[in-house]
């Protein structure tokens, strides 16, 4: 049986789950959101990784209905968070260039905001810099489209993709996310000092969030921290959780 049957199989079957990573201050070690990360609960296999299916599920085009399945997910696990009663925090999650090109996709956002009444100010959608180049008109017809639901957006993986940086002026971005390829072990890599810098510095004149990814010890957190960075997420704070282990961190630390 092919990946891509297995994986249409997996969709009818509900074996899709969201994990959530926490997005902390980097000032005051607060929540700030939360990331969602789609893994296959596989009958045989156990918890497979994005990494190992979303590449497949993109060329088949099955990444749209997964991706609509993924924000279905999200949407309803914020209702549930708001109705335990858990603080209020926005989830972020994952978008391909095929599901956000497809047509109506603003439209499909609200609808889905309204069928979980769930406010837009708690859903972030993250995009790479390869969505946002192509076909400028439409993307900036779908991204002030989807702005006007209050909902917020973010550059993933900054820095990596071929971007021109004019695009950051004419389009609604909200957060740029530093790469954890420029993270990584920050303290001694001057060049990744730098650009982390340059992005900092890119975001604070813009008046754009900044957030660091792929944070794992203390000493990238201080370095980032230094550049006044204002948030970050990774292996430091917590891996990506399960809901209810998420709750329980949550919990925790305050
Ligand atoms: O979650 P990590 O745990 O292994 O994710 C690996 C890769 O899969 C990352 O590049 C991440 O952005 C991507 N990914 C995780 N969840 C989703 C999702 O729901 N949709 C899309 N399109 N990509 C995802
Ligand atoms: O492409 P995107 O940035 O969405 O992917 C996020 C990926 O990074 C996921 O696979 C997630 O599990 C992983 N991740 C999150 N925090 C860390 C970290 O601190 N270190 C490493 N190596 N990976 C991380
Ligand atoms: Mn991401
Ligand atoms: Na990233």
């Amino acid at each position: 049986i092919s990946l891509e049957n297995d994986m249409r199989r997996a969709l009818e079957r509900d074996e899709f789950v969201l994990h959530f990573q926490p997005q902390v201050d980097l000032a005051t070690g607060q929540l700030r959101g939360a990331e969602a990360l789609v893994r296959w609960r596989h009958p045989e296999r156990g918890l497979v990784s994005p990494m190992h299916f979303i590449p497949v599920a993109e060329e088949s085009g099955l990444i749209v209905q997964i991706g609509e399945c993924v924000l279905r997910k999200a949407l309803a696990q914020v209702r549930e968070w708001h109705d335990q009663g858990l603080p209020l925090f926005r989830v972020s999650v994952n978008i391909s260039a095929l599901q956000f090109r497809q047509a109506n996709f603003a439209r499909f956002i609200e609808t889905l905001l309204a069928e979980h009444g769930v406010s837009g100010e708690f859903l972030e959608l993250e995009l790479t810099e390869s969505i946002l180049m192509r076909d400028v008109e439409d993307v900036l017809d779908t991204l002030n489209a989807i702005k006007s639901l209050g909902v917020r957006l973010a550059i993933d993986d900054f820095g990596t993709g071929f971007s021109c940086l004019s695009y950051l002026r004419r389009f609604p971005i909200d957060c740029l996310k530093i790469d954890q390829s420029f993270v990584r072990n920050i303290e001694r890599t001057p060049i990744n000092q730098s650009i982390a810098q340059a992005i900092v510095a890119l975001g604070e004149s813009l008046a754009l969030g900044v957030i660091a990814e792929g944070v794992e010890t203390l000493s990238e957190a201080a370095v980032l921290k230094g550049m006044r960075c204002s948030q970050a997420q990774g292996y430091l704070y917590s891996t990506p959780l399960e809901p209810r282990s998420f709750a329980r961190w949550l919990a925790n630390r305050n």
